[in-house]
């Protein structure tokens, strides 16, 4: 429509019309990316060595990070796999911090890994992260509200990135290498053998 639109005007209106236009979509830009590009996901761990599943929780847990210099309250963000959603609970993740999401429980995770005791571990609801993180392959996304601000996948989805990270050992995890790397594209994930929950 704005394209019609355009090419009825003469070339001075043309200029004129697109000048505002783009000067539209820069406005409506500049704000999402300052006000909600913030959180990431940092690192993925989706199938344990032995059974990812322990007393009927699974063990796969994810790492979201805050790079930013001030405290992130994460109540309106939630966590999605390929069929449902983790909305989370009423904490605050510190600056230059980490959260833990896991289905396990929390003291089963830091009797496992070395997990530095500040940081945040949340139990996913009904003891996965949605259904589970599939090993041959799952997405995974990041929500503030409706808005999707981080989202990947791996193995055999192609649905947060195409082509999607490749599958990795049991017992390693996808780790953002640096950390803040953010390219969309599976290059910003590295092999992490071990892994490295909250650090
Ligand atoms: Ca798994
Ligand atoms: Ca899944
Ligand atoms: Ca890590």
């Amino acid at each position: 429509m704005i394209i019609c639109f355009v090419i009825m005007l003469n070339n001075k209106n043309k200029f004129l019309a697109l000048s505002i236009f783009l000067s539209f979509l820069l406005f409506i830009s500049i704000p999402i990316k300052i006000a909600f590009a913030n959180l990431e996901v940092t690192e993925i761990m989706y199938s344990f060595t032995g059974s990812d599943t322990l007393n009927s929780k699974s063990r796969e847990w994810i790492e979201i990070y805050n790079p930013t210099p001030n405290s992130i309250g994460v109540s309106a963000w939630s966590v999605c796999d390929n069929t449902s959603c983790e909305t989370l609970p009423n904490v605050s993740i510190s600056p230059n911090s980490f959260l833990i999401l896991s289905g396990a429980e929390e003291s089963e995770l830091r009797s496992v890994w070395s997990i530095p005791p500040e940081i945040i571990f949340v139990s996913a609801s009904g003891g996965t992260i949605g259904n589970g993180l599939n090993n041959g392959g799952d997405a995974l996304s990041l929500h503030n509200l409706s808005l999707i601000v981080d989202q990947m996948s791996y193995g055999t989805n192609t649905s947060g990135l195409n082509p999607s990270i490749p599958t990795i050992s049991t017992g390693h995890s996808y780790e953002r290498d640096p950390k803040g790397k953010d390219t969309d594209t599976a290059s910003d994930f590295v092999d992490r053998n071990p892994p490295t929950p909250g650090s």
